[in-house]
This record gives structure tokens, sequence and C-alpha cells, in this order.
């Protein structure tokens, strides 16, 4: 592996600093806050904590609105607590990675304020000013937080796009200005030791020129196919990597919205200079009827397994390097989305680890998943936040949904699932605050918290620790190949890593029901080693077992 490949072996910790820790009482996450759990990391064993946006911020979209690249969110607090998080951070041998937003910035940043001023303004063209078309928006578009991706106004009489919230305001990536406004500002981070970026939604920063109406021809038809892995999309990572990256050794991924594995192989395979990895959400998409969020669908598991081996075949054989993850601040709670968060939490929270942890990857831990919190359930729109959902509730309720309909289906899809306060103990508000916290907190922190889980040799925790110790250890699940076994199976997703002479078998019950499973052919036979189970008495197969509800087996054949 080359030096500047550190983290092909890598473990993330994904920290969303609103909902971590807080030290100060306001009820909301804190810098002091992520540094008085640094301990508690290195004890799980990450290598890398990724925090999401934590620059100056309107907050509308929880931090990925900035308005200044160049300071800290005074809530989370100031330069020198940055300062300090990153120096007692790299003393744990634990590198920090930053999320920036350079799709758009708040309409809060000063360049946005200078932009909005006049058409002739040097800064008019940092971001994307069109005349009405017809006197109406210059594109049918849809803004991925609903309604029109356009506002238009008054003042110069044009509509300038947002592809996420009117007040995130999409920058231009055709100007050469913004693209050094970006590439100096990573510098300035770099220059302070931060080891690398999540980039958030930069496959969108590439607009077709012509701004063409979509003509619904091609599902979703909502514009995304005229910026989404745009025409100069490759150049601009190029450059960013000829520019910026390459002269630092960092971790770059870039989160892929609606992308693809062609594109997702020539971002991340290494003869491209541009990115180390990408996330792609396809998987998580199985549960979306006829691909549509905002609706109430089960998880579809042959879909499931399809999705995630075609990614983890094409990819290895395109030289190409998955970021591995379940969870996220925009997702649901994967162990009640895909898992038993009931009578299985504990196995099931488990078997969805090891299913992703023994792909080829970079695996995402996202905070509080270490120890299988879960969805809060909120039953009334008075406990949401978010703005996505807080639009979508009102969208769904102009077009006349009943409420009890709408709720049902924002408690199952808000992305405020993810962003209740991390549960640290039993006491009152889960010891995230001695205030009143931003957002609630479901009852089961008095039984799901992380101090229960350090005293409990059996926890999801140390599942979580096994997992990142065994990647560490096996080179087999760093660089092995991948195959898909019982393809068809309705309750079994089981893969072969094989590498040189080596074969890692991984065998997931997804389900309650007891299922038997027939070992390979090829390992007929062989002497093999339980690396890794959720059950205390899982044994290596002569030829067939019974897999218990949500049973999952890491064997390891030398
Ligand atoms: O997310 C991109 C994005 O499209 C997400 O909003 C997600 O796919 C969607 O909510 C699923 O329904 C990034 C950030 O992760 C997200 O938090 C931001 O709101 C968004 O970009 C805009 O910056």
């Amino acid at each position: 592996m080359k030096q500047n490949e550190w983290w092909r072996k890598a473990v993330v910790y994904q920290i969303y600093p609103k909902s971590f820790n807080d030290t100060t009482g306001n009820g909301v996450g804190d810098l002091q806050g992520i540094i008085n759990k640094l301990d508690y990391l290195k004890k799980l064993g990450i290598d890398v904590i990724w925090l999401t946006p934590i620059y100056s911020s309107p907050q509308k979209d929880n931090g990925y609105d900035i308005s200044d690249y160049f300071s800290i969110h005074e809530e989370y607090g100031t330069m020198e607590d940055f300062d300090r998080l990153l120096q007692e951070a790299h003393n744990r041998d634990i590198k920090v990675i930053m999320d920036i937003v350079v799709n758009h910035t708040s309409t809060e940043h000063e360049w946005f304020k200078e932009s909005a001023k006049s058409k002739d303004n040097p800064f008019r063209d940092y971001y994307i000013w069109k005349d009405p078309v017809n006197g109406e928006e210059p594109t049918n578009w849809v803004s991925k937080f609903g309604g029109s991706a356009w506002r238009y106004d008054e003042k110069t009489e044009q509509y300038y796009l947002h592809l996420f919230d009117v007040t995130q305001a999409d920058l231009n990536w055709e100007n050469e200005a913004v693209r050094e406004e970006v590439y100096d500002m990573m510098h300035f981070w770099f220059k302070k030791g931060v080891d690398g970026f999540r980039l958030d939604v930069i496959n969108l920063i590439s607009k077709d020129q012509q701004f063409p109406n979509d003509d619904g021809s091609v599902p979703p038809g909502d514009g995304r196919k005229f910026y989404t892995d745009g025409p100069r999309v490759h150049e601009f990572m190029q450059d960013m990597n000829k520019q910026v990256f390459s002269k630092y050794d960092a971790l770059t991924v870039g989160e892929m919205s609606s992308t693809t594995i062609d594109h997702c192989i020539k971002y991340t395979n290494p003869n491209r200079h541009e990115l180390s990895m990408t996330f792609n959400f396809h998987h998580l998409k199985v549960d979306y009827p006829n691909g549509e969020k905002w609706a109430i669908g089960e998880m579809d598991f042959q879909a499931l397994k399809d999705i995630l081996s075609k990614w983890q075949v094409e990819m290895h054989k395109g030289g190409g390097w998955n970021a591995l993850f379940w969870c996220n601040h925009d997702q649901p709670r994967v162990v009640t989305r895909y898992g038993n968060d009931g009578e299985y939490h504990r196995e099931s929270a488990k078997m969805l680890a090891t299913t992703i942890h023994m792909m080829q990857g970079t695996p995402y831990i996202y905070q509080g998943e270490e120890f299988g919190m879960t969805d809060p359930k909120f039953k009334d729109i008075s406990q949401y936040r978010d703005v996505e959902t807080l639009n979508y509730y009102e969208i769904m309720k102009e077009r006349g949904v009943p409420e009890g309909e709408i709720m049902e289906i924002i408690t199952r899809k808000s992305r405020d699932n993810s962003r209740t306060p991390v549960q640290w103990n039993a006491s009152e508000n889960a010891g995230f605050t001695i205030g009143t916290p931003w957002i609630g907190i479901p009852d089961n922190y008095t039984t799901i918290n992380a101090e229960a889980a350090i005293k409990d040799n059996q926890s999801i925790f140390y599942h979580y620790q096994q997992l990142i110790k065994l990647r560490k250890q096996y080179d087999i699940i760093t660089y092995g190949d991948f195959k898909l076994i019982e393809e068809e199976h309705r309750q079994i997703f089981a893969y072969l890593r094989r590498y040189e002479k080596e074969v890692l078998l991984v065998v997931n019950n997804f389900y309650e029901k007891e299922t038997s499973f027939e070992l390979p052919e090829e390992l007929l036979g062989r002497k093999g080693d339980v690396l890794l189970s959720n059950y205390e008495d899982s044994s290596i197969p002569k030829e067939s077992l019974i897999l218990r509800p949500y049973e999952s087996i890491v064997l390891h054949f030398a």
C-alpha cells in the first residue's frame, strides 16, 4: 500500500457536532464536547473523525449553509477550540477530516450578498443568475428540498439557482475565480493540519450550460440529469487534485448524489488523480417505492444484495474505492430501517455492521451507530427541525395528504431520525447536555447508551471494536475480491472475499426467521476459524448450519 493510501485500512467515525456532546449547557454540541470524547473514540479503535460543517453558518441546514469558510460557528466554539481539538486528536493518532460544502454557500455569505447587489457587481458571476423565460423560472428544475430550484430576485430581476434550500445558492464553477477561492480555502485548512475533506454533493458542481428544461422523458424528470456528474465534473476534480490534494497526504471522499459506478470508478481510480473514495446511496433507496423517498416502502432485500454486490465487484475490477456505510446525518438509523430495534436489537445491529465492514472499501461509523442508537419515532411535526422535512411537510399538506399519513411518512423518513443527541448515559438528557437539547431524545436512552455499552462485554460497541481490529489484522478484508453467494436466497446475504490462498466467508441472516445455510463446495473439508459472530456459540459448519434470527458469522479459511 502506498504511503499516501493509509485510508485503505482506516475506519472513519462521523461526528454531527450539533448533536454530539454539549459542554456549555446551551443545548447544542460543541468542539470541547468532542475533545472530551476522544478517549472513548480511541477505545472504539477508529482512525479518523469526520466533522460535519463547523464553519460560521445561519444553521438553516445545520451548517451545510456556510456564511464564512474561515471561522467557526459561534455555538460550536472558537478557532482556538478547533486547534486544540486537532492537536488532541493527533496526540491520539486520530486524523481529522472536515466537511466542505462548495456546491453552494449560504445566501448570508458575503459573496452572495455582493452578488445580489447588482448585475454588474464583481461577485455577480460567483453564482448562477438567469433571466426569466416567458416570465417564469429559467428551467423546470426541482430543488431537492422541494419546489422550484430557482428563486426570483426583484431587485435585479433575475433568478438564482438553488438545488437545495432557497438559502443555499449554487456557486458558479464555470467561473475560475470561484475555483481559486475554493482552492485557497482548502489550503488554509490543510495548512492548519487537517487530514482531508468530505466533499458535499461535489458531483453536482458542473451544470449543463445550456440550462435546458427537463422533458421528463428520463425519470425522475426533475432536472438532475443536467447537473449530476455534469459535463466538466472530472475536469474540475482533476484540477482540484492538482492544485490542492496532491500537495498533502489526504483522505478525500466525495458525496455523490445519484451517481453511477462508471463515474465513481473515474472519481476514485488512483491513476486519474481525483478523489480517494466516494459515497453513493443506491443501497439506501431500496425502501423508496418507485424511487420516491417521501412514501412508505419496505426494504427490497434482493435489490439490496444486488446493488451492494455490483458496486463491490465493479469498483474492485475498475480500481475504484468505496466508502462503506449504512448511516449518516441524512439517513434514518439502520437498525430501525433494515434491522430490528426491538427483540433482536443487538443481534441485528451486529449483523448489519458485519455485512458492511467485511466488504472492500473504507467503513464509516455514524455517531451512536456503534452502540445501536435507533430512530426516535417522533410523532408530532413540532418535534422536527430538519429543513428538508419541514419543507416536505408543507408540500404534502398542500397536496391534501392527511396529517396522520404525513406524519407516518416523516417518522420513517426524516433526516432528524439520525440527528437526535448521542445517548452517552442514562442520566437526564442522556448525558448530552445540562441544558435543553435543541432536538428531543427518545426514551430508550436509559438502556441504549454508550456507558451501558462499555460495561457490557457482549454489546454492539465491542462488536464494532472487533470489526475494526479485524480490518487491521487481515489484508484479505482490504485487498480481497468479492463474490456474492446464495444470490437468490430470500433471507441470507452471504459473500466470499478471496485473496491469494485465503478465503473469508461472511454469512448474514437478515431476518428473524431461522434458515439453513450450506457451506460452499469449495470450502468443504477446509480448516477454518470463526473470526466473529453475533451469537456466543457460533461454530464452523461441517456442511450446513441453521442460522438463528439475524445470525451473522465471519469464517476465515487460511
Ligand atoms: O446531502 C445531499 C443530499 O441530497 C441529501 O440531502 C440526501 O441525499 C437527501 O437528504 C436524502 O433524502 C448533502 C448533505 O449531506 C446534507 O446534509 C445537506 O442538506 C445537503 O447536501 C445540502 O448541502
